[in-house]
């Protein structure tokens, strides 16, 4: 498989042109290509520019609105909620930022919930921010079904990720990211597309038959990582981001769902914390570097995100390596509808 290197801001250029192309206004298409070029930037080739084929079709099939601009309400003093509009979550996402930031340093701890957006992004780099603001956060979003429930036989759960963000004084952020599949779908598509079998225990294919073959288990279901333990946390998320936040789950958004491969309507809840505000606003700070500095004792251990921040110093550097596949053929949708 051939591979060609880009800088960040053909990336972004690129991202930005394709989505511009098919309707996308300037604010939303530079909001998305943000998130795109993140995770390029950060390693993370399955939530890069792969993406934009499913970002496109959304557009062109009218399920997203590439106009969308959010709504932002304050709900209660620690709850703020953005109606997305049907628009890609980063824009709402960008919108709610600020007063979420603002009410935790408020209140100790605020929530964010977005609503009626379109999700389809690695979530580390939506709380990033948040953690060098200086707050702890979480964040959840669900998808379609694609993860069956422990003891079950069904996708039912969406490979829901759920991420956490610390804040570090002489560090950037302690940030994890993680599907609550064994594997995230997007790392199944990446190989299927490049031909690697599964390791055991990731899914099964249409009859429910375990399977190594990334193909037969996008036919079929993954599984929750953990057994019992990632499916109960897929389950929460599926609260989070629905019920909670009057948003639907996963079964329900693909009810809802054209079927265009884009990401479908949905909800995202976020949650910050002020640690200054939690009984020990001198000490916070060093007492969890304690904690790192003895993971860090431990041979083979690492922190979370060292391999992302390691991956950026290189992308930042030397550019980022990727499929040729992927960068022609999103060149060749950048000019779909150039007449
Ligand atoms: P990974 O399994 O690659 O990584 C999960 C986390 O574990 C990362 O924070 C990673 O840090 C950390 N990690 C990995 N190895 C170690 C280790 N040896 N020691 C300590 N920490 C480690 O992620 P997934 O494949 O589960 O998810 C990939 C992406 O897919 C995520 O960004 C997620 O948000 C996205 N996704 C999005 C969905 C959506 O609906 N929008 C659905 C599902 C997934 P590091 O990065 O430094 O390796
Ligand atoms: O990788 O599982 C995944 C995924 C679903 C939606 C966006 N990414």
């Amino acid at each position: 498989m051939t591979d060609v290197v880009l800088s960040l801001d053909d990336i972004h250029s690129l991202a930005s042109k394709c989505l511009t192309v098919h309707g996308c206004d300037a604010n939303n298409a530079n909001a998305v290509a943000d998130v795109i070029t993140a995770a390029e930037r950060d390693g993370c080739h399955s939530h890069g520019l792969m993406r934009l084929a499913g970002y496109v079709a959304a557009l062109d099939s009218g399920k997203v609105d590439g106009h969308a601009s959010p709504e932002v309400q304050q709900l209660a003093p620690a709850v703020v909620r953005v109606d997305g509009n049907g628009g890609f979550a980063p824009l709402a996402l960008a919108a709610g930022r600020a007063p979420l930031i603002e009410s935790a340093r408020k209140t100790g701890i605020a929530a964010l919930s977005l609503v009626n957006i379109h999700h389809f992004a690695a979530l580390w780099s939506e709380i990033e921010p948040i953690a060098e603001a200086g707050l702890a956060a979480i964040a959840c979003v669900s998808y379609m079904p694609a993860v069956i429930p422990a003891g079950g036989n069904k996708a039912l759960y969406g490979t829901n990720p759920f991420a956490f963000g610390w804040p570090r004084r002489n560090s950037p952020p302690l940030i994890f990211d993680q599907a609550s599949s064994v594997m995230a779908k997007g790392e199944v598509m990446l190989a299927a597309r490049e031909g690697h079998a599964l390791p055991d225990g990731v899914g099964v294919d249409a009859d429910g038959n375990p399977s190594n073959d990334p193909d037969e288990v996008l036919k079929g279901a993954l599984l929750a990582f953990g057994g019992h333990k990632g499916s109960s946390i897929a389950m929460m998320i599926e609260l989070f981001s629905g019920a909670l936040i009057g948003e639907s789950h996963s079964f329900e958004a693909k009810e809802r769902d054209n079927g265009d491969g884009g990401p479908p309507q949905g909800g995202e809840l976020i949650i910050a914390m002020d640690p200054n505000l939690f009984g020990d606003a001198d000490g916070w700070a060093d007492h969890a570097e304690k904690l790192f500095d003895q993971i860090l004792k431990q041979d083979g251990a690492r922190l979370p995100s060292a391999r992302r921040y390691h991956n950026r110093t290189s992308a930042l550097t030397s550019g980022v390596t990727m499929s040729e596949a992927v960068y022609e053929k999103v060149v060749a949708l950048s000019k779909a509808n150039d007449a």
